[in-house]
């Protein structure tokens, strides 16, 4: 029978925020006993924008941190950053040679990110969603948990799969899934409900991030933008901040969207912000306790990303070599 197996990713750009939380990381934390599970910290992906090599260091180990922090167990799980492995970059250009261009033109995500500026983007930033589907295809990964705006690399990469099975006529890449659950899967700014809370952001007051202390975070929600509706309502097109607050408190307390809006219908912003606020303090309070704790042990951390990557290596060098082979290459 064929293995059931997760892969997953987050950028080492920044403190992580309760959007990589609650989107991608706690449905780690859910699934990790239910499949064989790979978490990567995809620095090649980091690189796609200059990045500080020194921030880059110390970014890398904190998520190894924050990944441990939140609940993954590195005993049973694969914690590794991506750029140990060479079949991450080798994949990516063999996939690179059957993406067409009409696929990656797309991408919303490049979109954004280049903006205005897409001739003075770098090819790295345009390949991401190839890079990407090599991620996932040299594991053989059968799922992939991710938040709402990665579906569209996901769908691309199933695409790439399918191509490179056509080309080489078998059924070499079992197609993954993606795994989009719980009541947050897009979480958004909170000081716009129409724009994804990212580590990118200008302000911090859009994002929590999981190695605030409590005061911060009462603070940042009781600055997050409301609207001059009466009661707290669940209104994707007309009412995104308290939508977006609404999905939150859901994804945090475990409770449905009927549960949460029944619950506090009748309350001001001010009100629900203060309950939600302190069911997030109270949800991210150990997670921030163990998280400092862990940044404070590069030693632990370096050895804990040696050990993933060796597992994981182990897995890809497998895998790549028969890649290779299907290509042609001598190996
Ligand atoms: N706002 C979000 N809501 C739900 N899930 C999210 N994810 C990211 N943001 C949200 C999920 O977290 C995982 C890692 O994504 P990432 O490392 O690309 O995180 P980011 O915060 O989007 O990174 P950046 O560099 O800050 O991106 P931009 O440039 O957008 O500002 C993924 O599973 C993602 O879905």
């Amino acid at each position: 029978m064929m293995t059931s197996r997760v892969l997953s990713g987050v950028q080492p750009t920044g403190n992580l925020h309760l959007g990589n939380y609650l989107g991608a990381i706690k449905q780690w934390v859910d699934i990790q006993g239910s499949y064989e599970c790979l978490f990567c910290i995809v620095d090649l992906h980091a690189i796609t924008v200059p990045q500080d090599p020194k921030y880059l260091t110390e970014s890398t180990l904190d998520t190894a941190a924050a990944y441990i922090a939140c609940g993954i167990d590195p005993e049973t799980s694969v914690i590794f950053n991506q750029s140990r492995i060479a079949g991450h970059c080798e994949l990516a250009w063999i996939l690179g040679t059957m993406t067409p261009l009409g696929w990656l033109n797309r991408m919303t995500q490049f979109k954004e990110k280049a903006g205005k500026h897409k001739d003075q983007s770098g090819l790295g930033l345009y390949g991401y969603p190839v890079l990407m589907a090599a991620d996932i295809l040299l594991y053989h990964a059968t799922h992939v948990p991710v938040g709402e705006d990665q579906k569209q690399h996901l769908e691309l990469t199933r695409d790439i799969a399918g191509a490179f099975n056509r080309q080489y006529d078998r059924e070499y890449f079992t197609l993954p899934e993606p795994l989009i659950a719980g009541p947050a899967t897009r979480v958004m700014s909170l000081r716009d409900g129409t724009k994804k809370m990212s580590k990118s952001d200008e302000s911090e007051y859009s994002r929590i991030h999981l190695s605030d202390d409590s005061d911060t975070i009462a603070k940042k929600f009781k600055k997050a933008k409301s609207d001059m509706h009466e009661g707290i309502t669940h209104d994707p097109d007309n009412r995104p901040e308290a939508t977006n607050l609404i999905n939150i408190y859901a994804a945090i307390t475990g409770k449905t969207h009927e549960q949460v809006c029944q619950e506090v219908e009748s309350m001001g912003f001010s009100q629900f912000k203060t309950l939600l606020s302190d069911a997030v303090i109270e949800h991210l309070g150990p997670i921030t306790t163990t998280y400092r704790q862990l940044t404070d042990d590069k030693a632990y951390l370096q050895s804990l990303l040696d050990k993933g990557a060796e597992n994981a290596a182990a897995l890809a060098e497998k895998n790549i070599k028969q890649i290779k082979e299907i290509v042609g290459f001598v190996v």
